[in-house]
């Protein structure tokens, strides 16, 4: 876009973390990265990431700059939201300024996003979401969006629970759970909580807590230590990512517990989801974490996708979901079933 071409200069002047950016993922501080293509028809992308709050958006990111980085053909502008809205809605108003071709979104939590999105529709610039999502009563006000079905995620470890507690002959309301969320409204947060919630409900589990953990390892950490002092009978820690599982197996261990799949001995079992921080993977394997429900972060192709669909005239579906799995190095469950249908247990 010309606009943008001008502003080259100007933006250059703002600090950026810019090695090989490519393939280099933006520290938690940095603000921008550019690609200038030099094509002329090149398209311009403006991306709003909400934040650096976990493995998981770190390999996101990491996947955005390389599908729309150097020697992708395009132009992105990155800017890094620091897990407030306000910085992503501020962002969104600097890509319309600059007449982006597209803004990609990657919004922190659902609500509040009419203005600006309508502010974009107005400028003719078409929204991609990515990953969560945003709950406006005009779903217009966005052209698509890809993601994970994050309650099916909370669903099949929730089915999984079952079926490892029923196997092992704990009865339903010896099930003690602890659930430590993400950040509160976001559409990861929101689908997770909900599977274990519905499950806990149908199925006589005893839900004693739900408490935010913000996604990231300290709080989990933090949330963990203080559960622990408010009960002591918890068996099962659900954790709605791994960086929080891995602080919450900090805390149960530095408080003297040991976790693992023995309930029935005393044990805590930890569960969590994305499936991408290599500690969280080598605790899968040595069962310290019982079960992972995948969450696959490798978007950066999948947007791309959607907008040579756009560029080309197509119009994409307006919902696109990505296929899971689930991991356990438990013995015991090898299939789940959730609404009628079955999941295999791959083995970690
Ligand atoms: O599971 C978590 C991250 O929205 C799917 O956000 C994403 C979640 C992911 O912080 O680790």
């Amino acid at each position: 876009m010309k606009k943008f071409l001008k502003l080259i200069p100007l933006l250059l002047l703002i600090p950026t973390v810019l090695a090989g950016c490519g393939s280099s993922i933006p520290s938690e501080n940095s603000e921008e990265i550019m690609q200038d293509s030099k094509a002329d028809d090149a398209i311009t992308v403006g991306f709003s990431q909400l934040g650096a709050e976990s493995d998981w958006r770190s390999a996101n990111t990491d996947s955005m700059l390389k599908a729309f980085g150097e020697g992708s053909g395009y132009n992105l502008i990155y800017k890094n939201g620091q897990q407030k809205q306000a910085n992503q809605i501020t962002a969104i108003r600097m890509f319309i300024q600059q007449e982006v071709d597209y803004i990609v979104l990657a919004p922190s939590t659902e609500d509040g996003w009419e203005t600006v999105l309508s502010e974009a529709r107005e400028a003719d610039i078409p929204v991609i979401l990515v990953d969560r999502r945003v709950n406006t009563a005009d779903k217009n006000l966005y052209s698509c969006w890809v993601g994970s079905d994050f309650e099916l995620e909370g669903k099949k470890m929730a089915a999984w629970i079952k079926a490892y507690t029923e196997g092992v002959g704990i009865a339903p309301e010896d099930i003690h759970i602890v659930n430590i969320q993400g950040n509160i409204g976001s559409t990861a947060q929101i689908g997770r909580t909900r599977g274990l919630a519905n499950a806990a409900r149908d199925n006589g589990w005893d839900l004693m807590a739900e408490v935010s953990g913000d996604f990231t390892e300290n709080r989990g950490r933090e949330v963990m230590a203080a559960l622990l002092k408010r009960f002591d009978n918890i068996n099962v820690v659900y954790c709605e990512n791994d960086n929080m599982a891995i602080g919450a197996i900090d805390a149960i261990e530095s408080a003297g517990r040991k976790v693992g799949s023995d309930i029935g001995n005393g044990e805590i079992m930890v569960v969590s989801f994305d499936g991408v921080n290599e500690t969280a993977l080598e605790y899968a394997s040595q069962g310290k974490i019982s079960c992972i429900a995948e969450c696959n972060p490798l978007h950066g192709p999948r947007v791309r996708g959607l907008i040579e669909m756009l560029q080309r005239g197509e119009i994409p579906e307006k919902f696109n979901y990505v296929d899971e799995k689930l991991f356990s190095s438990v013995p015991g469950v090898d299939a789940i079933v959730v609404d009628g249908k079955t999941y295999k247990v791959e083995r970690k």
